[in-house]
């Protein structure tokens, strides 16, 4: 792999260079394809992959230098005959088919002898069921492992479960050359590296967040950010389905809610929502992508859109106007009411009914006009509606000081690293899902010149999106009781898909490494040049992304790129949204 920094890890990244402000004001869609257009000119032919460059990090990586594996033309993949087995063989074919050219039939173990020489092998559920082990022990996958054995003969993928073999998956694609991300047919030797990986996750929940309710987004948009999770093995996605300026999710028995509270969004926009079909839809796409789709409504403040559609729900009783701006704190559905609990129970037993996974976010942040009292029995009513739904609730760490509800999560998003009432919370049972402002809150700025983006969490590039630890991070709380990380990207000033990527790429690879590998795998020196390989993955792609000075991006001449971020200038033809 070529690395050629400009910078060294101690002395971190060289100064950029300053950009002039056009006097048209490009759009920001712009400025982000033009950016990320250039970084992809910049980028070098990729060198060979080597086994140890996947992010994130996997557990063990063994290399063979002597076990090579070419990809043949008529190369068939062999499947346990298990239809969720079968179904990561077809999307690894999937994957393959596009850019090799070949047809990649998928076989299962039926007729074994005409397979290969890629194969998915379930080990069987006996690791899993056999009680003597428990958990999983020094060796055992557990749920989400995999064994990668790369030889001259055969690439072959072991899990114990389908979820398992599709993180296999994810790996062996990083494995292959960066032209396999080709939408159409290239010559290439198809090489993969030799050798042997073992890995597993370190943390259970490993997220990113999208809010839809600031600026919406039509479903193939976010079928295309389950891509990007599933590409480095994020599990969750967490749906912010409503606030302030817009209701995103059809609800049948309170309809107005999407009707009307779902026809607005930030800057006036016409908005929009998913229908239960589209949300059936979005979750299917990413359950097949072993992503689970977490739904927050967001009670009792960030409710303006459902106040204006059914003012009965507003304290005065009297419809606010719609909001499209990006003020918070304003909002609440009356707590004093009985009709609002009849509200939230029919609005969570519904979103709960479309949803397979076990959450089901409440969210509570940011509800300053409510006293703290009537917050607290509010949030203890809420609840106990998500329990009666037999899910469990997650909410923003403003739940903390409500008792404790069953397993109940907390989403921490403070910036300090001190937060006594949320520790008190995990003293009473509650686990954590840790998103420091910020570190991860993917909506900051990444550079003061960045053309989208907030900063009251401060400017986040990637090192300092990368370089925490989730397992010591809050005071006062141990380490078990951190169920994992997540990234939320808040849409104020997100309004297409290329500026959703441009904000993920390079910080979502970042976050999904601290959620899945082993601390010890931890090195901002070596992160950085392991994401550097996956610029021209990205580029090849169609993802739009942010040329980060602090990655040692591969380029034509052996220089940094970032001696030579562009000028943020457009380029009037590149403001669509790329084709993929
Ligand atoms: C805080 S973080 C919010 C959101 C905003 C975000 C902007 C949280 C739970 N609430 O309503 O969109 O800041 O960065």
């Amino acid at each position: 792999m070529p690395t050629t920094p400009a910078a060294s890890p101690e002395t971190g990244p060289e100064p950029r260079d300053r950009v002039d402000v056009a006097p048209r004001q490009p759009t920001a869609a712009e400025l982000a394809r033009a950016a990320t257009q250039a970084a992809g000119d910049l980028l070098a032919p990729p060198a060979p992959v080597r086994l140890a460059d996947v992010v994130p990090a996997p557990e063990r990586a063994t290399p063979d230098p002597a076990a090579d594996f070419t990809l043949p033309e008529d190369a068939v993949i062999r499947v346990d005959a298990d239809p969720d087995a079968r179904a990561v063989a077809e999307h690894l074919a999937e994957l393959l088919r596009p850019a090799t050219g070949y047809p990649v039939p998928v076989t299962d173990a039926a007729d074994a002898e005409s397979g290969g020489p890629l194969a998915l092998t379930l080990s069987g559920t006996e690791t899993r069921t056999d009680p003597a082990r428990g958990l999983p022990g020094d060796d055992a996958p557990g749920d989400e492992g995999y064994r990668l054995d790369v030889t001259r003969a055969e690439v072959r993928i072991t899990a114990d479960t389908a979820a398992g073999l599709f993180h296999g998956v994810q790996t062996l694609r990083q494995l292959l050359p960066a032209a396999v991300e080709s939408a159409t047919a290239v010559t290439e030797r198809w090489v993969v590296p030799g050798g042997t990986i073992v890995d597993r996750p370190r943390y259970a929940y490993r997220g990113a967040m999208l809010d839809v309710a600031r600026h919406f987004f039509p479903v193939e948009d976010v079928l295309r950010v389950i891509d990007h999770l599933a590409r480095y093995k994020l599990n969750h996605l967490h749906l912010h389905l409503t606030d302030d300026q817009g209701w995103r999710i059809a609800v049948e028995s309170w309809p107005r809610l999407a009707t009307v509270g779902g026809a607005t969004e930030v800057g006036g926009g016409p908005g929009g929502h998913y229908t239960a079909a589209d949300y059936r839809r979005i979750v299917r796409h990413a359950a097949r992508r072993h992503v689970t789709v977490v739904p927050e409504i967001d009670l009792p403040g960030h409710t303006n859109a459902a106040l204006v559609a059914y003012p009965e729900l507003a304290p005065g009783k009297i419809a606010p106007p719609p909001y499209t701006g990006t003020e918070v704190g304003f909002s609440y559905v009356d707590p004093a009411d009985e009709r609002t609990y009849e509200f939230v129970a029919d609005v969570l037993g519904e979103v709960a009914a479309l949803t397979p996974g076990p959450w089901l976010h409440l969210g509570g942040d940011e509800a300053f006009k409510v006293p703290a009292d009537t917050y607290r029995g509010f949030v203890e009513r809420a609840q106990a509606l998500v329990a009666a739904t037999g899910k469990t609730v997650v909410g923003w760490h403003q739940l903390a000081p409500a008792g404790h509800a069953d397993g109940r999560v907390l989403q921490w998003w403070g910036t300090n690293g001190e937060d006594p009432e949320t520790a008190d919370a995990v003293r009473r049972g509650a686990r954590l899902i840790l998103s420091p402002g910020n570190r991860v809150y993917l909506d900051m700025k990444y550079a003061p010149e960045s053309p989208i983006g907030h900063d009251w969490a401060g400017l986040i590039d990637v090192r300092r999106a990368y370089d925490w630890d989730p397992g010591t991070h809050l005071t006062g709380v141990p380490a078990e009781a951190v169920l994992g990380v997540e990234a939320p990207l808040w849409t104020e000033t997100v309004t297409t898909l290329a500026e959703v990527e441009f904000m993920l790429f390079p910080r979502l690879p970042a976050v999904a490494e601290l959620g899945w590998s082993p601390r010890s795998t931890h090195d901002w020196a070596a992160f950085r040049k392991r994401l550097a390989g996956h610029g021209p993955r990205w580029a090849t792609a169609g993802i739009t992304f942010h040329p980060s000075p602090e990655v040692p991006w591969p380029t034509g001449d052996g220089t940094h790129a970032a001696t030579r971020i562009p000028a943020q200038r457009p380029d009037p033809d590149a403001a669509d949204t790329p084709a993929h």
